[in-house]
């Protein structure tokens, strides 16, 4: 079903003129109120008035993540205090994460766009819908939890419950829908296989699913072991969370809603603006958000656009499902970190060497991480007991930065194998996340 079928689908030329309208007043609102785009504007040289067209867009300069780390904590928003209902921020940083504001308005608009998403996905209030994402600064529960009352389902907020209290809630309180990660509702599978438990006996038959990369491979398992249709949705805190772009019933791509969000590719290395169909960087401008908006903000996400009306009848613009990244940000079981913020935890503990691999794997449905650190000498002359408890702080301490669980495995020094020149490879990963 389309829920806005006027914005959904608006001829080009209808959308480009609402897009450059939303754009005006969304750089104007960033010029008057926030001294980062002030000052970006007007050492580039750009004269608002002068962006007449979306091709206009080029003449802006990018934002970056490195810019919204130094703009902590609010120094990027766009409206006074007082106006902001509600705060988000970006998960498991040891240094500072991004803070993210919204206001009514903004939550009112968040809610429509992830009704939306699950309307594309047939959802509608005969639906029981089990959340089993985070409710707290993380984007993914609160934002799926107002757009699945708004569309009217029974909304179970089952949030962070063990995986057999999940199949318990799943199984008595007869849910249809389950929104996760990906990597969650293969878990999911895999416990109800070992509890005996046949997906038929469940009343299941969508999923949405979205927060990490994953594969088609990972989708036909995921469908084929739980007995549903599982659909993507992508989107990113910085921009909003959940509701920035998904899957329809045809599933060629994931529909943008460019009504409030403008996309663009471009070539990392260059810059440049790719034309439609090519591989880069995905970058987003937000035209109607009031707290926190971003003009040409860089993902670091690897996609590509077409503009070509999809079979559905929706007109939005789609992207292929995320292919990988710029940087080496990593997604643990949603939780997005980078090796550097590894690298920091580790550095701060007495008797370790800065070489380090991290390996993900997938074990049962759930990821697992392995750190191997190299530890000085003398450590390894001492007795067992030291080492042990070293790496148990090792343990305690990535949990507790960064909100992830990781198994050590302590080596002697020089047994990491060092760079030859080439850039180091941190992380070997091992998950299908990625292949077709
Ligand atoms: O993951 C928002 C979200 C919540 C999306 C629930 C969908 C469902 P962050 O924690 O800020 O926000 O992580 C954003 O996760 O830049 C991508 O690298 C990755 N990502 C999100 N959705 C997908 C997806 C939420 N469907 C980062 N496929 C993004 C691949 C995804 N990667």
């Amino acid at each position: 079903m389309i829920y806005e079928r006027e914005n959904e689908t608006r001829s080009r030329e209808d959308m480009e003129q609402l897009q450059i309208e939303r754009l005006q007043t969304t750089m104007h609102r960033v010029y008057r109120n926030v001294a980062f785009y002030r000052h970006s504007f007007d050492s580039c040289g750009v004269n608002i008035e002068r962006i007449k067209s979306i091709n206009d867009l080029a003449f802006l300069p990018f934002t970056t993540r490195e810019d919204l780390l130094k703009s902590y904590p609010y120094d990027m928003f766009a409206v006074p205090l007082r106006d902001i209902v509600r705060i988000h921020s970006t998960s498991g940083t040891t240094g500072k994460p991004i803070i993210v504001g919204y206001t009514r308005n903004d939550i009112n608009i968040w809610t429509s766009l992830v009704t939306r998403v699950l309307a594309a996905a047939g959802i509608t209030n005969h639906d029981f819908i089990q959340i089993a994402f985070k409710y707290n600064l993380f984007t993914g529960g609160f934002g799926f939890h107002y757009g699945a009352e708004k569309i009217g389902a029974s909304v179970i907020p089952a949030s962070t419950e063990d995986v057999e209290k999940q199949i318990t809630i799943m199984k008595d309180y007869k849910t249809t829908v389950l929104v996760s990660t990906p990597g969650y509702a293969l878990h999911i599978a895999v416990v109800l296989k070992e509890l005996n438990i046949h997906p038929e006996e469940l009343f299941l038959r969508t999923g949405l699913f979205g927060a990490e990369p994953w594969s088609e491979n990972l989708r036909t398992q995921i469908e084929e072991s739980l007995h549903i249709k599982a659909y993507d949705n992508y989107g990113l805190t910085e921009i909003i969370g959940p509701g920035v772009a998904f899957e329809c019933e045809k599933q060629c791509g994931l529909h943008i809603n460019e009504d409030h969000f403008i996309p663009e590719i471009i070539d990392p290395e260059t810059l440049e603006t790719l034309p439609e169909g090519e591989r880069g960087e995905l970058v987003f401008t937000t035209i109607t958000k009031q707290g926190f908006p971003l003009i040409r903000y860089r993902t670091g996400d690897i996609s590509s656009i077409v503009s070509e009306p999809c079979q559905c009848g929706r007109t939005l613009a789609r992207m292929e499902r995320v292919s990988g990244r710029t940087d080496d940000m990593i997604i643990v079981e949603g939780i997005n970190v980078f090796p550097s913020q590894i690298e920091e935890v580790l550095l701060r503990i007495e008797g370790i060497e800065p070489h380090y691999q991290i390996t993900l794997d997938r074990k049962e449905g759930v990821d697992t991480m392995e750190i191997m650190v190299e530890v000085e000498e003398e450590f390894f002359s001492d007795e067992t007991k030291i080492l042990e408890n070293l790496r148990e702080r090792i343990e305690r301490e990535i949990s507790s930065h960064l909100g992830i669980g990781a198994e050590i495995t302590l080596v002697e020094p020089k047994k990491i194998s060092r760079s030859t020149g080439g850039k180091l490879k941190h992380v070997i990963d091992r998950r299908d996340v990625l292949s077709k």
